[in-house]
């Protein structure tokens, strides 16, 4: 089933160049890119983005990171865009990130992990109307 999810190549990424090569492994997994956008985040927005971090013991130190750089915001779509994502991402942490993933073959380290993606096809649509105008997606 075609689906969109919400994607952040993060402020690691961004400062290291590397977007275009996370956005091959984006559409070499069958995810395309229907919506981006190069932004700087605000403390506000950081913050507001991840609410539902915020009682947890890195949540200042996730915000001062999201912060500290440029971030390109996206919209991908796909079958299975959710999940699809969530798989070449790899996991949270790229010491368990299997081979070939975006993690394990470019995040820093466990926070600094180059890539957000939806977890959920409900998060999807929450993140995606935070960020992008329905006007903003091209499919
Ligand atoms: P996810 O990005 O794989 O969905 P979440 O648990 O939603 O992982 O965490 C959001 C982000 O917070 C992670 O991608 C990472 O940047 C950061 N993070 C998660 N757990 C830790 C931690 O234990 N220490 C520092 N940063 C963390
Ligand atoms: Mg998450």
């Amino acid at each position: 089933m075609t689906e969109r999810t919400f994607s952040i190549i993060k402020p690691d990424a961004t400062r290291r160049n590397i977007t275009g090569k996370i956005i091959t492994k984006l559409e070499d997994a069958g995810l395309r890119v229907v919506a981006q956008k190069r932004v700087r985040w605000s403390k506000a927005d950081a913050e507001a983005f991840y609410a539902v971090h915020k009682e947890r013991p890195f949540f200042n130190d996730l915000v001062a990171f999201m912060t500290s750089g440029p971030v390109v915001l996206q919209v991908l779509e796909g079958d299975t865009a959710v999940a699809r994502n969530r798989e070449i991402m790899g996991a949270t942490n790229p010491a368990e990130a299997a081979a070939g993933t975006i993690r394990a073959e470019y995040a820093e380290s466990l926070e600094a992990n180059s890539v957000h993606g939806s977890d959920s096809p409900e998060n999807a649509a929450i993140e995606i109307s935070q960020c992008f105008s329905d006007a903003e997606i091209v499919g």
